[in-house]
């Protein structure tokens, strides 16, 4: 009914599994790939409050990455996840007919995403997308997009080594140009007394060019009195 049923009972049943393992004899020969990165595309972003946008998740350097495992939070206050989507990286790339089995859940402030490659078929090398999400910006602030619990397993299910690299996310309101939470008069007067100016002039100011075409006119204005009045509070 829900997504979410699957990946509820798949992830106690891989952290079982992956406990077995760390148990069995040779499970500690974790294969030293000091270079394999698991980061977040674009590392800053900058949006504007109702704006939808999506990050990938990366890895880069990988050799034989057969499954994956990882959590990405954020700041719940800032950011809705709304989507996630398998990216092409083992999908396909993988050599097995079955394909991957990918699932995810989305809490208020994480997402949790695994993928299976399906049967017993070499991983995959080398450097792509491994997921997509999807964010909505409710609230001006910033926001971390923080990789943790992240498992890589090769084809012998063996844990990779790996690092990680965060994300991060600038959320402003349209038209608040003194970044106070607000659009209101102090936003009005800061682009009217930049009026008139081009980019170079003394009296020029980059935020009150919200429209960043290299000159504060009547299209700044504008864009301020159409959000006047819209607040986080
Ligand atoms: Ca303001
Ligand atoms: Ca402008």
């Amino acid at each position: 009914m829900t997504g979410n049923a699957v990946p509820r009972l798949f992830f106690p049943v891989l952290l079982v599994s992956i406990l077995a393992l760390s148990l069995s004899p040779g499970a500690d020969e974790a294969q030293a790939s000091a270079d394999t990165i698991l980061f977040v595309d674009p590392a800053v972003a900058t949006v504007n409050v109702g704006e939808s946008f999506a990050v990938n998740v990366c890895i880069e350097d990988v050799v034989d990455l057969f499954s994956y495992e990882t959590k990405l939070g954020f700041d719940k206050a800032v950011l809705t996840a709304v989507a996630v989507e398998e990216g092409p990286f083992i999908r396909d790339h993988t050599t097995s007919p079955m394909g991957t089995f990918f699932l995810q859940t989305i809490e208020a402030d994480f997402v949790h995403v695994g993928c299976l490659t399906m049967g017993k078929y070499p991983g995959v090398n080398g450097s792509g997308i491994l997921f997509i999400v999807t964010f909505n910006a409710t609230k001006s602030g910033t926001s971390s997009l923080h990789l943790y619990g992240s498992i890589l397993l090769d084809s012998d299910v063996t844990p990779l080594s790996h690092s990680t690299v965060d994300g991060a996310v600038s959320v402003a309101r349209l038209g608040d140009v003194n970044g106070d939470g607000v659009v209101n008069v102090l936003d009005l007067a800061i682009v009217s007394l930049a009026y008139g100016s081009f980019e170079g002039e003394p009296n020029y100011n980059p935020d009150a060019d919200i429209n960043e075409d290299g000159v504060v006119d009547m299209r700044d204005l504008f864009i301020v009195a159409r959000h006047l009045g819209e607040t986080d509070s």
